[in-house]
């Protein structure tokens, strides 16, 4: 039996034989006392990596940027960001429904904002505008196609920030495969930015877990946003085990899962009826030509033949490589996406008499 190769998200990925064992002989104590020596572990890590005083453990991604909003901004602020970012787009609303803020979409190209993409909507205190206190990045950008900072628009939007007075906050979800396309270490990524979230769960396999990094300050009242939205966990060294196995092993391995989306797309983007956008880390944006259906169909047609991915439009859909995937999963999924691909155009071609 064929086994079914998932390329709906990164948060598919699965904990690792070592992650598993180290789960289940943590050292554990109450994190809400500060006593989980797993979780402080990995905190320490999380900072080091990310070259910030201190960390902070959350349950996910959101919980960190919603904390982190939180954190840097009060009731009544407005905060800069792309269109599309997650923290606008796929967060229920926290920052609005929780934080009473307002975004302030800047224009960007594939979600990469520049100093001049913020400068132009930049307004004079004034009023009936809200203050400007924040400028939040993501890095890499998802629906900017898994799209990288370059480290000098990062400086060029902190020295911005610093003109301004505001703070920068990095959705750095997925920072580490940033830091891999880039070839750098995190902390060159994260030098830029006062506050980054980072996600545990996504390429770097664990099964539970995001960390907030900042300077000390920061940390202690982004542990208070964290237990009012209700983040304060107690034994969590049981995923913390695994968020170590994390940090320790898969970063290095980021850059075969960039090759293997390189592959992905440009295999796909040969097929007749499908292009592929260009691919910058583990992502893969495909457009499907309405001559072969909708985006939904091939979805569909690839699903039967055990290959999984998502439509996100009618006419588009994400595919995204992680640790679990091979290159020769690859290969399968082209030869699947070809063979849809034929399904689907042969459905349409239209008999002749
Ligand atoms: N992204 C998920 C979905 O929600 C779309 C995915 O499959 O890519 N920031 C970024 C840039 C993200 O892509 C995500 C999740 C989050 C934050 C939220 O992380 P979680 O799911 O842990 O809350």
């Amino acid at each position: 039996m064929s086994r079914t190769i998932d390329l709906r998200s990164d948060t598919v990925s699965m904990p690792t034989a070592a992650m598993r064992e180290a789960m289940a002989s943590a050292p554990v104590g109450d994190d809400c006392y500060g006593e989980d020596p797993s979780v402080n572990r990995l905190e320490e890590m999380a900072a080091e990596f990310t070259g910030k005083e201190a960390a902070v453990m959350v349950t996910s991604g959101t919980q960190g940027n919603i904390v982190s909003l939180l954190t840097h901004c009060r009731n009544g602020d407005e905060f800069i960001v792309a269109e599309d970012s997650h923290t606008v787009s796929t967060e229920a609303g926290n920052y609005a429904v929780v934080g009473g803020l307002s975004p302030r979409v800047a224009p960007s190209e594939r979600g990469i904002l520049t100093p001049d993409s913020i400068r132009s909507v930049l307004r004079r205190p004034y009023s009936a505008f809200p203050p400007t206190r924040l400028i939040s990045l993501e890095n890499t950008n998802n629906r900017g196609g898994g799209s990288v900072y370059p480290l000098e628009t990062l400086a060029g939007i902190r020295d911005l920030a610093d003109e301004l007075g505001i703070g920068v906050h990095m959705d750095g979800a997925r920072v580490f495969n940033a830091a891999a396309a880039l070839d750098v270490p995190v902390a060159h990524v994260t030098q830029y930015v006062d506050s980054v979230t980072f996600c545990l769960s996504k390429g770097l396999s664990a099964p539970v877990g995001s960390i907030v990094c900042a300077d000390g300050d920061f940390i202690e009242t982004a542990r208070r946003f964290r237990r009012m939205l209700g983040g304060g966990l107690r034994q969590s060294g049981v995923f913390a085990s695994a968020g170590i196995i994390a940090l320790e092993t898969i970063p290095q391995k980021l850059a075969q899962d960039h090759a293997n989306a390189r592959r992905l797309g440009e295999g796909l983007g040969a097929i007749p009826g499908i292009s592929a956008d260009p691919v910058y880390t583990n992502m893969v944006y495909i457009d499907v030509d309405p001559s072969l259906g909708t985006a939904a169909e091939l979805a569909d047609e690839l699903a039967a033949r055990d290959v999984k991915c998502g439509a996100v439009n009618d006419s588009r859909i994400r595919l995204v490589t992680y640790h679990q995937i091979s290159a020769e999963d690859i290969e399968t999924a082209i030869a699947a996406a070809t063979a849809a691909a034929a399904t689907l155009s042969g459905a349409r071609t239209p008999v002749q008499v």
